[in-house]
């Protein structure tokens, strides 16, 4: 049993408090070490969390202690093992005491999730920082020679029974509020403003077969409303457009969400938390990747989809890749999405299949811990 001290800064949305959530209550409940979380943004916590407090300096959730990261950082004792995520910078003083103690720590960066081939280059190259100390940077990824991905060790059984239990499902369902349709696809919708969505939309409304879509509070509103052409939408209204019926959901507890992407049929993801979940329900999905500067997004999507369409036949990965293409420029999205249908069947053995290949190697906290023994 080790300490290990995880540092997140919330920048916006949800990925960065998801993943270190994760990660440390895996760490914890898993590998039976003592984890502090210092989260500097405890409302974006407590909407995947809600049984957290929001003000709380220090509180235990589920064997993790999560502390409030304070501007005026006190006298902490530095763990032996810190993970800063995704480059958030930590408290000079915490550094400091780092350099100034005699036992060795293992400083690492936990960078965000890309398909990219330079990724196993630099996974685990350390890097010299002042002080005499060393950080090395950890990448997860999908192939040997990166950190892999975070997954639970009892994730895919869970995963299993709830989708073999069509009354589990359906309770849960209409725990939400939603009455599952006979015959319809179900589909879940998580991204961001997206101007694609009024295309798509209105494929799905024009499809002889009927879609039921669920939409979690968020910032695909909008562009939503102005396709139904309707007012503020909330929690638990629904509305009917040819055949496709959407449905609003309120924003839930991040273990809702995973099991919302089990029960669906075809889940849009976005960012690096909800598009490994998806690929964990075993369902085809369609990312939204987050948009960065000077389109460097576009080459991690294609890598993504190189690895992911290898084991497509040709006429599935043209379909799959075009309709993730026109998402994410946010047109074309409508005939894009009639080139799934033929392909559907492959897509969604394809899904399972991939899950399998993937949870055949280490997850992220097992490849973590054998970073941190390695280097012990
Ligand atoms: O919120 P995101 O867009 O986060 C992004 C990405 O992580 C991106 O890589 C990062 O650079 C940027 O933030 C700053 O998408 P992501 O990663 O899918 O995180 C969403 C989290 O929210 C995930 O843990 C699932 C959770 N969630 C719920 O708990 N309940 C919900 O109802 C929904 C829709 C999501």
């Amino acid at each position: 049993m080790a300490k290990w001290d995880i540092f997140c800064s919330v920048v916006d949305n949800y990925g960065d408090i998801g993943v270190t959530w994760r990660l440390a209550r895996q760490l914890a409940g898993e590998h039976g070490h003592a984890v502090r979380l210092w989260v500097d943004e405890l409302a974006a916590f407590v909407r995947l969390c809600p049984e957290a407090s929001a003000t709380a300096e220090r509180q235990q959730l589920s064997g993790v202690e999560l502390c409030r990261w304070p501007t005026i950082w006190p006298a902490v004792e530095p763990a032996e093992v810190v993970i800063e995520a995704f480059a958030c910078h930590l408290p000079p003083a915490y550094i400091e005491a780092m350099a100034a103690s005699t036992a060795r720590r293992l400083w690492l960066n936990l960078e965000y999730l890309s398909a990219e081939d330079w990724v196993a280059g630099c996974h685990g190259l350390p890097s010299p920082q002042a002080g005499g100390l060393r950080k090395f940077f950890f990448f997860p990824g999908f192939v040997d020679g990166t950190g892999g991905l975070l997954r639970e060790g009892d994730l895919l059984a869970r995963r299993r029974a709830f989708q073999a239990d069509s009354a589990a499902q359906q309770a849960f369902l209409q725990r939400l509020g939603v009455t599952r349709q006979a015959h319809a696809r179900l589909i879940s919708l998580f991204a961001y403003e997206n101007p694609g969505l009024a295309g798509w939309l209105q494929a799905l409304a024009d499809d002889p077969q009927a879609s039921q879509l669920l939409v979690p509070q968020g910032r695909i509103l909008g562009d939503l409303q102005a396709w139904l052409g309707d007012g503020d939408l909330a929690p638990g209204d629904r509305r009917q457009r040819g055949n496709l019926q959407v449905q609003v959901l309120p924003f839930m507890a991040q273990d809702d969400y995973d099991r919302l992407l089990w029960c669906c049929d075809l889940n849009a993801v976005r960012g690096e938390d909800s598009f490994v979940r998806a690929q964990w329900a075993g369902r085809p999905l369609l990312w939204h990747i987050y948009r960065q500067e000077e389109g460097a997004h576009w080459d991690k999507l294609e890598a993504f989809l190189a690895l992911y369409g290898a084991g497509l036949s040709p006429a599935a990965a043209e379909a799959l890749g075009g309709f993730w293409r026109g998402w994410n420029a946010g047109a074309g999205t409508a005939e894009a999405w009639l080139a799934l249908p033929q392909v559907w069947q492959e897509l969604h053995e394809h899904a399972e299949r991939w899950c399998m290949d993937q949870a055949a190697r280490p997850d992220l906290a097992t490849a973590l811990e054998q970073f941190y023994r390695n280097w012990l």
